[in-house]
């Protein structure tokens, strides 16, 4: 079915406030709900806070609808358990089954294993998108979650709700793309990118700030966020001194920072994206607070979930570089061209840190495989970098 389909039965069946973090499998459903006139979705940099967001809004009289990823599933367990679940706060749970049937990425297998057993673990009654089922489905949804007052689930394996191609909607990560690039053409054009301090766009693609940046590297170890960061990096130069964290959104800079601080001698570089980064944004003050100098923080700001179809995020209003000057970070710049990336790097690798540097990026993506190292290949190739 497609991803409209589906918004306008959950539209039909009573569902009117939509929240979530994006994935892939729905990215048409998501699609749908952006575009609606009422109530569109509503971007939540964390499952977890989608849950919250959720119980605000049933308090306020909605029927909430909660998307994530089932790696999200682990995200929320907390606020499932102990806000929806133990105030009764209902809500309704559309889970995408990544590792369905042990098919796919690794980052995957494990979470998609025990999606069902988690949803029994914690007791919320859950059912499996078919194609021809989603009418009866919702309204069971509906009965339970308004019965029971507490959350219910749908779990989505793969291939039930139609992608961008298949659905003849314009993909978002395609718009995203080239509303961003129509915005960068614009920025070089009135020079708005480098003259008003409020308003910051990319003018180059992340690839091409990617090439500048590894050029300043030299042997720094460098631990990557989830997502086409990840892929982008490997294309450019594939280096035993990077970890790709294929899974685990949002713990990139957790990752650095402990490296950055039982590595003090040596530089702790992490590549970041927006959508990590404010997924775990409570790790800026942990930097801010522990001031580790060798810690260099580069995010690649392309204003939207890029590897998940392009949703907007935040960060297209919020300027993350002052974020982080706020939770102390020794120095928070933000750049936009190749000359300014490689001099704010050059510096920060040469000097006291903390360091943020904001590298604002437009939303083309590269063409780029899968990272193909297996996860303890990732890890033990660069435990040995670090010794050497
Ligand atoms: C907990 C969790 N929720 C959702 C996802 C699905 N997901 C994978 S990458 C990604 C987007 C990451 O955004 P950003 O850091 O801005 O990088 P970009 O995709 O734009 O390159 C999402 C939502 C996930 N892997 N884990």
């Amino acid at each position: 079915m497609s991803g409209a389909e589906l918004a306008a039965l959950l539209d039909r069946h009573g569902f009117d406030f939509f929240t979530g973090v994006p994935c892939s499998l729905v990215e048409t459903l998501i699609t749908a709900l952006e575009r609606r006139r009422r109530d569109p979705y509503v971007a939540a940099v964390r499952e977890d806070a989608a849950v919250g967001l959720a119980a605000g809004a049933w308090l306020g009289g909605r029927r909430p609808v909660v998307v994530m990823q089932n790696s999200g599933l682990g995200t929320s367990l907390n606020a499932l358990a102990s806000l929806s679940l133990m105030y009764g706060f209902p809500a309704l749970l559309i889970v995408t089954w990544r590792g369905f049937a042990g098919q796919d990425a690794p980052e995957h297998l494990l979470m998609g294993e025990i999606s069902p057993s988690l949803l029994d673990l914690l007791r919320i009654p859950h059912r499996i998108l078919g194609s021809d089922s989603a009418d009866e489905l919702l309204a069971w949804a509906r009965r339970e979650m308004d019965a029971r007052e507490a959350p219910v689930a749908i779990l989505v394996p793969p291939g039930v709700v139609a992608t961008g191609a298949s659905d003849g909607v314009v993909a978002d990560g395609a718009a995203s793309a080239r509303r961003a690039d129509r915005d960068a053409a614009e920025n070089r054009r009135t020079g708005a990118a480098g003259s008003d301090p409020e308003i910051l766009h990319g003018v180059i693609s992340r690839q091409e700030a990617l090439a500048v940046a590894v050029k300043e590297l030299g042997d720094a170890p460098v631990i990557h966020a989830n997502g086409y960061v990840c892929r982008e990096s490997f294309a450019t130069a594939d280096r035993p001194q990077n970890f790709y964290m294929i899974g685990s959104m949002g713990l990139a800079a957790a990752i650095g920072l402990g490296l950055a601080l039982v590595r003090p001698a040596r530089a702790s570089v992490v590549f970041d994206g927006d959508g990590n980064l404010l997924m775990g944004l409570g790790t800026l003050a942990m930097v801010g607070s522990l001031g580790p100098q060798n810690f260099v923080h580069l995010v690649f700001d392309n204003e939207v979930y890029g590897s998940t179809g392009g949703q907007a995020s935040p960060s297209r209003e919020v300027r993350l570089d002052r974020l982080a000057r706020g939770a102390g970070y020794r120095t928070a710049t933000a750049v936009t061209t190749p000359p300014a990336i490689a001099a704010a790097l050059r510096s920060a690798l040469g000097t006291r840190g903390p360091h943020f540097i904001l590298v604002k990026v437009t939303a083309v993506e590269a063409t780029v495989p899968r990272i193909p190292h297996p996860p303890a290949v990732i890890r033990d190739r660069f435990r040995r970098a670090l010794r050497a």
